[in-house]
């Protein structure tokens, strides 16, 4: 008799433990715990958590631990990593088609970007992640890129000629920048700070939370409030992940995505109302009044170049989102 009980409590044991077995997940983003990155990952986790009872939980890797957004995404394909915070810099790399959304001047402001995202046409982008072995669970945010530079006020874009700006490993943003007589170095984040300290580049360009998180007032004299980018991002998972998750914990780890990706962009809003006079303490020369419509203007015959590679059409489409 005492041996069933003892084979029913170990059976018994057994069963609880495998009811609250508990899954660390890995994820990694560039920027710090307090970043926008870091809020809207954190909020992600804590939703992911609550959400599954406490069956899975995240372990952070915050400021590039992992390498750069796209080493990271290689990870992800490959399955070492679980979910990448990343902009969608490097992601045209892997998914073609989202290039579409670097196009400069494409987005009028957060609140057009932000629908077309949330929109159907940000569910077809996110629907062509699969095919490449990734899973693009929720659209996040990195925000309005601008330019900063060590030499010299950026007003129109003459004024950026010649310069060497570091730019993400995205061939959309190069073209751009090329059209406008701006030298292009492409290059990972992490290593970006170093290149600034150098002088390797002159300049780069970023959200304004991105150059506050990461510090850049005491590398960079002058930043432009050039607002020539609109800077999607992602919450990318692995299918490894994804296709172990039970049906409800597939729409659990969906639901936190959206949460984590709502609370990026409060991040994001802070930042934007309060970070520029925080820049201007820290010692950076903020130029407000670059010509917009001359930089619109130079990239004309490059706009073109994007109508023929990604359909005017469907330009248009992202355009006419009210
Ligand atoms: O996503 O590489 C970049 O400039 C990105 O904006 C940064 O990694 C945050």
């Amino acid at each position: 008799m005492n041996t069933l009980r003892y084979a029913l409590l170990a059976a018994g044991t057994l069963v609880c433990a495998a009811a609250t077995a508990q899954t660390t997940i890995k994820i990694g983003y560039a920027t710090s715990p307090q970043s926008h990155y870091g809020v809207g990952s954190t909020v992600f986790c804590e939703e992911v958590e609550k959400r599954t009872g406490g069956r899975y939980k995240c372990q952070q890797f915050p400021n590039s631990a992992l390498g750069g957004e796209r080493e990271m995404i290689e990870a992800v394909q490959l399955g070492t990593l679980d979910i990448v915070n990343t902009s969608t810099g490097p992601v045209g790399n892997f998914v073609p088609e989202v290039n579409i959304v670097d196009i400069p001047f494409l987005f009028r402001d957060y609140d057009h970007a932000r629908k077309v995202l949330d929109g159907p046409i940000g569910d077809e982008l996110r629907a062509r992640f699969p095919a490449k072995g990734l899973i693009a669970l929720a659209w996040t945010e990195n925000g309005f890129r601008h330019m900063t530079n060590s030499k010299r006020p950026i007003v129109k874009p003459e004024d950026a000629k010649g310069l060497k700006i570091r730019s993400m490993q995205n061939k959309v943003h190069i073209q751009a920048f090329q059209s406008i007589g701006i030298q292009p170095t492409p290059m990972a984040f992490p290593e970006l700070f170093t290149a600034l300290q150098q002088g390797t580049v002159d300049g780069q360009e970023n959200p304004i939370p991105v150059i506050l998180s990461a510090k850049f007032a005491q590398v960079q004299k002058h930043l432009s409030l050039t607002g020539h980018v609109y800077s999607p991002a992602l919450l990318i998972m692995s299918p490894a992940l994804w296709n172990k998750l039970s049906d409800a914990d597939k729409k659990a780890f969906t639901e936190a995505g959206k949460a984590g990706g709502a609370a990026q962009r409060r991040k994001v809003n802070e930042d934007e109302k309060n970070g520029i006079d925080e820049l201007r303490k820290a010692g950076m020369n903020v130029v407000t009044n670059v010509d917009g419509a001359a930089f619109r203007a130079a990239m004309t015959p490059v706009w073109a170049e994007f109508a023929k590679q990604f359909g005017a059409d469907n330009i248009r489409r992202i355009q006419e989102v009210k």
